[in-house]
């Protein structure tokens, strides 16, 4: 394949200033010298500066878990692209279901923070997928589609090539149901047709994860499949020893 794997890790609301630097610490130590894989830390805001002292010099890259799409004044409560570049992050995960459905973001704010992100340089990790009422009733394709089309518009090759995808479908997320590698599969190509729909060949290069309930079984299954270039893990990456596990099984 022409595009490099990748497994980042989502923490979500969790870990403390040293539980992270903890964390890190035994991270490196367990996957240092991986190179195979792109392997990504999402920590929260309060953690990603004990993570650049710890992590910058090495191969394990550090993420946000959102950003605003301003670039900075009064926007209270608010963290700024140029902010996380300050803390060493390279990847910045937006429009996660928990942040659409409970804090009700929208399509157009989360288009204004991929391009926040772009322009300052970071990898936006776009999440997108299907509640499973709308998988029930065979919409599943319809919603990921319109979420791709709304939230990466006018979007020129070179930008689009830089973005990943995350195909969450929310019925898998943190409840031990996950998608079979085939679901997964299905999904990803059709999200990789939407996108050669919007900018063409550059399509074959843009990363396209699996996430909702990955376990360090279910990652070999996953990893086999053709359109999928990696995950998206939530709660088998908050234990460093289960994670560095999961990275190399994925390899
Ligand atoms: C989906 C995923 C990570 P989990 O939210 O983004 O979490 O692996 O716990 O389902």
């Amino acid at each position: 394949s022409i595009r490099h794997p990748i497994i980042a890790g989502n923490w979500k609301m969790n870990k403390t200033i040293r539980e992270a630097q903890d964390y890190a610490g035994r991270l490196l130590g367990l996957l240092g010298e991986t190179t195979e894989i792109d392997v990504v830390v999402c920590a929260p805001f309060t953690a990603l500066s004990t993570l650049k002292d710890e992590l910058e010099e090495s191969v394990i890259h550090i993420g946000a878990q959102d950003l605003s799409f301003a670039g900075n004044g009064a926007y209270t409560g608010e963290i700024s692209a140029a902010m996380l570049v300050d803390t060493a992050c390279t990847y910045v995960i937006i429009g996660h279901s928990e942040r659409r459905v409970i804090l009700r973001e929208t399509d157009e704010e989360i288009a204004k923070k991929v391009k926040a992100a772009l322009k300052a340089g970071l990898t936006p990790i776009l999440c997108v997928g299907e509640n499973l009422a709308q998988r029930e009733e065979s919409k599943a394709f319809a919603i990921v589609r319109s979420q791709v089309e709304k939230d990466l518009p006018d979007l020129s090759p070179a930008d689009l090539k830089r973005v990943v995808i995350a195909y969450e479908p929310i019925w898998a997320i943190g409840t031990g149901k996950s998608a079979t590698s085939a679901d997964a599969q299905e999904m990803c190509t059709m999200i990789r047709s939407t996108l050669a729909g919007i900018a063409g060949a550059v399509a074959d290069e843009v990363n396209i994860l699996y996430g909702g309930s990955v376990n360090a079984d279910t990652i070999v299954e996953l990893m086999a499949q053709p359109d999928v270039d990696g995950a998206l893990v939530g709660g088998a990456s908050l234990d460093p020893e289960g994670f560095a596990k999961l990275v190399l099984n994925a390899v």
